[in-house]
């Protein structure tokens, strides 16, 4: 498209540079200043990533072993900064503005005013937080949790940014007071790969190491951002690229991170202006094609034999069936739903079969549809038809989000305990744990709007703005007669105040976490199941603050007088914590020794070294079609997709910058390709309403954006995008995954057309 033609609306401007360079080191300089405490946030910026130092809050992606050097990330830069911030949200703040007030901030602003520094109560009469002191807090969470008829009326939610002792002292609490109900985060972004990647190979977490991309000779990235969503990632694309590895993207946007990266870390390439390329070949599906893609490959491979027999026979089931669906699917519906050629699709398939050794990535971009699951499948399928999982340089990685969203399900956070999990608390604790499934996020909030749950309590996080259907959400929220939040920094769901709200500060990952019994460290896991340690050195943002551990304890004490937990003697000392989780999950064998040696240890992940768990196979599992509710959509309906900025962190927006897509000092916009604009008689930059064409059954009414500017981008015809959580309210609740409720943000068929002047 032309350059002139884009400049005429304001905000945006094509970006001609490479991923990273100059404009990120420009981008971090600017949020270090802006959050005014330099000397604060530059010291905690040499400590990230380091082994005596602080695991970085902002992605889940491996550090390279023993880090040395500082390796430059803008996304880390900004979620430390973001931390580490001077700025602070006092109860002066509180006492001037009223939470009807604080309301009408963005989102942006409320983060933005900086740390919570001191346990708040709401107060409906005067509309305001007021300050409280912690045992107060603890006595009336106490108390109201108590005062349920039934355990299973409270909901317990997690964010990922939780460390593995918090996590695992919440699920403590919450298995002794009686429930199952664990929404966390996790269900709203990677649960299609826990709940398919068990089917498939019988362990729901990625195969590879960070060791088996040097060895790897051809790389498939679908559906993920690592220019914005895990920069470092960028640093191992540019070394593959550099050793001549083929790196296919698929992927409807051309996400330039994927395209090129001038390296922060190496001058030479910062000089020369246009960095290393990275995609050898960009495939830009339609949203919701991968499947198609996928088939399209497998099926030129089962033609051109281009299979391992011999591991299929030897390590999988259900191999003709999977043959048998691949003939049963014409190339004419694979080319119509991916909206590629077959000519094309068939390369990628022969660049797959010859490579010795190939890593399939993936993230949201996979997950989040009504297909998660299906899609998964699919991606573990191509993998095993040709032996690439367990052995070195193949294999399988899902890219996680939060920084410990692995590690919390790992030490105990899900709805559907085992057997063997309740058994092992029992043995060590001695209480019951219930073993019916509770909620997860979807469920949960249908629950609390139903009036079947009363009382919510996270764990960090923002859920209301976070999950599908915010207008559903928000009313139903403020029937509660509990809500509280752990967190660092105000958020729009603290402000959808319950009978009863209360809001409690605590300590980031950036700041020294003191007990009586010296510093502590607490443990992380990565997105390759590589566990570590993670100490922070800042001083704590305000003296009233507690860490997270301190805190789970504080309400378990409050709310379980007989408990048979000895709460305090536990967050004294962090290792007793490790010692419990090594008691429960035997994976954690030594923990306590282990996580001290440099780098820390790597979970066992049976998978990795084909052992295929239950039943001793990997699965080819076959799902018939191409996600046909695509296409059952009818004249004029595009999908849509939900992305993120550059510039945010989930709900956090750090600013409005999505530099790399060329949106600069706005949010409002949907990106549409040129046909779609003219199909409509509609023109770049016009300002159009974008309507949701799901139906809810539970909740009826039209869902729709209205007044956002159409920006032509380079998009497959039928494809649009625009940012989350804006595009939130066009996901009814029950648009998820059938297997794994995840819901389906990056799959909405919507109608788009020109906004009414009125
Ligand atoms: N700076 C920063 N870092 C983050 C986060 C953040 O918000 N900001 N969030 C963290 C979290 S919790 C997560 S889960 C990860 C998310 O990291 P990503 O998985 O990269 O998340 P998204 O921004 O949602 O981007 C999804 C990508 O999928 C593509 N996509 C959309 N629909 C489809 C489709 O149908 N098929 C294919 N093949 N591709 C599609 C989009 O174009 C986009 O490039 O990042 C983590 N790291
Ligand atoms: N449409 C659409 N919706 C989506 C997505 C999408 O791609 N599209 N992505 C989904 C995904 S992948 C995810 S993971 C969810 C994210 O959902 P959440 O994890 O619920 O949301 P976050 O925005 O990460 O949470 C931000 C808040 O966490 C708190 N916080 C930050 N650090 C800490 C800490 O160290 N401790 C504590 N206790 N609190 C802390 C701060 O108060 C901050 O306001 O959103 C999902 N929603
Ligand atoms: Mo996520």
């Amino acid at each position: 498209m032309a350059k002139d033609l884009k400049s005429k609306v304001p905000g945006i401007e094509p970006f001609e540079g490479p991923a990273g360079g100059w404009s990120a080191l420009g981008s971090v300089a600017r949020v270090l200043k802006d959050q005014m405490a330099v000397g604060r946030e530059t010291a905690a910026l040499r400590k990230v990533n380091q082994p005596a130092g602080f695991d970085c809050p902002g992605c889940a992606w491996p550090d390279p072993k023993h880090t040395s050097s500082f390796e430059f990330c803008e996304n880390g830069a900004k979620a430390v900064a973001w931390e580490a911030t001077g700025k602070r949200a006092t109860p002066a703040l509180f006492a001037k503005s009223t939470v009807s007030q604080l309301w009408q901030w963005t989102d942006h602003a409320l983060e933005d005013a900086g740390r919570l520094t001191e346990p708040m109560a709401y107060d409906a009469a005067s509309d305001r937080y007021l300050p409280i002191g912690w045992d107060e807090a603890f006595a009336r969470i106490g108390t109201a949790l108590r005062a349920l008829p039934d355990p299973d009326m409270a909901e317990f939610y997690t964010s990922g940014r939780t460390s593995n002792e918090a996590a695992f002292l919440y699920q403590l609490m919450v298995r002794e007071f009686g429930t199952n109900n664990f929404p966390d985060c996790s269900n709203l972004c990677h649960e299609a790969t826990s709940v398919a990647l068990p089917q498939s190979i019988g362990v729901g977490k990625g195969t590879v190491t960070l060791d088996d991309f040097a060895l790897c000779d051809a790389l498939f990235s679908f559906g993920h951002n690592p220019g914005t969503n895990h920069p470092r990632m960028l640093s191992t694309l540019r070394e593959l690229s550099l050793r001549g590895v083929p790196i296919i993207a698929v992927n409807p946007l051309r996400e330039r991170g994927l395209e090129r990266f001038a390296s922060p870390q190496h001058p030479t390439e910062m000089l020369g202006g246009q960095g290393t390329p990275i995609a050898q070949t960009y495939y830009q599906v339609k949203i919701g094609g991968d499947v198609a893609f996928l088939k399209g490959m497998m099926k030129w491979l089962v033609a051109n034999n281009a299979l391992d027999h011999a591991f299929i026979a030897e390590h999988t089931n259900g191999i003709e069936a999977l043959c048998q669906d691949l003939d049963a699917t014409s190339w004419d519906d694979i080319v119509a739903t991916s909206g590629l050629a077959r000519d094309d699709i068939e390369a990628a398939a022969r660049v797959y079969a010859s490579a010795e050794r190939v890593i399939v990535c993936y993230g949201m971009g996979m997950t989040q549809h009504r297909f998660g699951t299906r899609n998964v499948h699919q991606l573990a399928n191509l993998l095993l038809l040709r032996g690439n999982i367990g052995k070195p340089g193949a294999g399988i990685a899902p890219i996680r989000g939060h920084s410990n969203v692995q590690g919390d399900r790992t030490v105990g956070i899900t709805e559907k305990p085992t057997p063997a999990l309740a058994e092992a608390i029992r043995r060590t604790y001695g209480f019951d744990v219930p073993l019916a499934h509770g909620h997860d996020s979807v469920a949960a909030v249908r629950a609390i709007r139903d009036g079947r749950s009363r009382a919510l309590v996270c764990l960090g996080g923002n859920l209301a703005v976070a999950i599908s259907d915010p207008d559903i959400t928000f009313q139903a929220m403020r029937k509660l007669d509990l809500a509280v939040h752990i967190a660092t920094k105000l958020n729009r769901s603290h402000l959808i105040t319950a009978k009863e709200s209360i809001l409690l500060p605590c300590l980031g990952r950036t700041e020294v976490d003191l007990t009586a019994r010296g510093p502590q460290f607490v443990t992380v896991e990565d997105s390759m199941s590589m566990v570590h340690a993670s100490q922070g050195g800042l001083k704590p943002a305000s003296p009233w603050l507690k860490s997270e551990p301190a805190i789970v304890a504080g309400i378990a004490k409050a709310l379980l007088p007989g408990s048979r937990v000895d709460w305090d003697h536990l967050v004294a000392d962090y290792d007793r914590i490790r010692d419990g989780i090594e008691a429960v999950f035997p994976i954690f064998h030594d923990f306590n020794r282990r996580v001290r040696e440099p780098g820390g240890f790597r979970l066992y992940v049976g998978a990795s070294v084909r052992d295929w768990g239950e039943g001793g196979r990997a699965r080819f599992l076959v799902s018939p079609g191409l996600n046909e509710d695509l296409r059952l959509q009818g004249d004029g309906v595009l999908t849509l997709t939900t992305v993120r900025s550059h510039d945010q962190y989930n709900t956090t927006i750090y600013g409005y910058s999505d530099r790399y897509r060329g949106v600069e000092g706005r949010r409002d916009i949907v990106l549409i390709s040129a046909q779609d604009l003219r199909d409509r008689g509609l023109a770049h930059g016009d300002r159009i309403d974008v309507e949701s064409c799901l139906e809810s059954a539970e909740d009826p009414g039209v869902r729709a954006v209205r007044g956002f500017t159409a920006v032509e981008y380079d998009l497959p015809r039928g494809s649009v995008a625009m940012y989350f959580p804006e595009g939130n309210v066009l996901v009814p609740l029950d648009c998820h995954d059938a297997h794994s409720g995840t819901p389906g943000y990056k799959s909405v068929p919507v109608r788009i057309r020109a906004t009414a002047d009125v």
